[in-house]
């Protein structure tokens, strides 16, 4: 067990059949199936999952890699079992981009939309896509570099779109000391009015950075934002199939005035979700990483959870939002 010893809070609960999610549902090549987007949609859930393929632990270890991610895309009634479609409904590769990864999917005024992060050879880029199949993505727009996990929120406010986004800056702050920002746009195509919305010290389990995890999700309360928040310690060693896995992903919780989210009303100051499981500590690719990317309100005031689990497979936890709003508040807001 990695040190200081994290838990995660009593209010949340794991799906008993986790994973929910993993390479066995692929019928084409797949090794890892994590950081998933999950909608309801027209009836039934959507996922649009992350995959890596092309590599076997095996043969990590006589030094092949994997040979690429494309994204895939599964459908279910229940948002638990699913059907995965067969074939992947998006990979970039060219001669600037070289992989599309983490989708996040959101539905605004009945359109759909993807943000998912890209690895160019001039830095990272966010991007965002619309689609009218779930299928078939026309992009509108990829930030400058670096800026990653993008998540919009489900809803415009004063008439505008609102993105959540996690820039580096790698000059500025010592060491990586990545922070969550909000801007907002008329038409997803042009940001800005950026402000920085939470940072790493607001959450005194994390040393390392922190990021927007899942699309807000509206309450009585407010916005419930999921975020990931990273500490890491240069002295871990083997932590999955790497030599040297030395940070560890917890997933984090705060809540957003629901007329004005730039008012940050309350972060949780305890990990929501920290690496306890089998499957979070002990088997994949990068072990000891939560990492949520999904979060959908149930009709009884249940929030589900969708994670990836050591950059490896997806799972499932619930809580109740009312819970996660008292955990919020309790932590009160930002110090400025
Ligand atoms: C981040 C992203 C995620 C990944 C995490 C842990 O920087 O690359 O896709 O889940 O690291 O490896």
């Amino acid at each position: 067990m990695l040190t200081p010893v994290l838990k995660s809070l009593p209010c949340v609960e794991r799906y008993s059949g986790n994973p929910v999610l993993s390479k066995d549902d692929v019928p084409y090549d797949s090794a890892l199936v994590f950081n998933a987007g999950v909608i309801h949609w027209k009836g039934s859930y959507a996922v649009a999952f992350r995959n890596d393929y092309g590599c076997t632990q095996a043969e990590w270890e006589t030094g092949k890699r994997f040979r690429g991610t494309n994204i895939g895309l599964a459908l279910s009634a229940d948002g638990i079992h699913w059907t995965v479609e067969p074939e992947p409904i998006m990979e970039l590769r060219d001669e600037e981009i070289q992989r599309a990864y983490d989708p996040r999917l959101t539905v605004i005024e009945d359109e759909v939309y993807m943000t998912f992060a890209v690895d160019t050879r001039h830095g990272l880029r966010g991007g965002i896509a619309r689609t009218k199949d779930l299928k078939h993505y026309e992009v509108l727009s990829m930030s400058v570099p670096d800026n990653r996990n993008m998540v919009l929120f489900p809803e415009k406010v004063n008439g505008m779109y609102l993105r959540l986004e996690r820039p580096m800056p790698v000059y500025s702050r010592g060491r990586d000391r990545f922070d969550i920002w909000i801007s907002e746009s008329p038409d997803l195509v042009y940001w800005g009015r950026p402000e920085l919305l939470a940072a790493v010290e607001d959450f005194p389990f994390a040393n390392d950075k922190i990021g927007p995890g899942a699309p807000p999700v509206r309450t009585k309360g407010g916005w419930l934002v999921f975020t990931h928040a990273v500490d890491r310690d240069d002295s871990r060693g083997k932590n999955g199939w790497e030599a040297k896995w030395t940070k560890r992903y917890c997933a984090g919780v705060m809540l957003l005035d629901g007329d004005d989210p730039r008012k940050v009303l309350g972060i949780c100051r305890e990990p929501l979700l920290a690496p306890e499981t089998v499957y979070e500590t002990q088997e994949g690719f990068r072990t000891n990483v939560i990492f949520p990317t999904a979060a959908i309100m149930q009709d009884d005031g249940t929030v589900r959870i969708y994670y990836g689990a050591s950059d490896t497979v997806t799972a499932l936890a619930t809580a109740k939002a009312d819970d996660l709003i008292e955990a919020c508040l309790k932590g009160g807001p930002r110090g400025k």
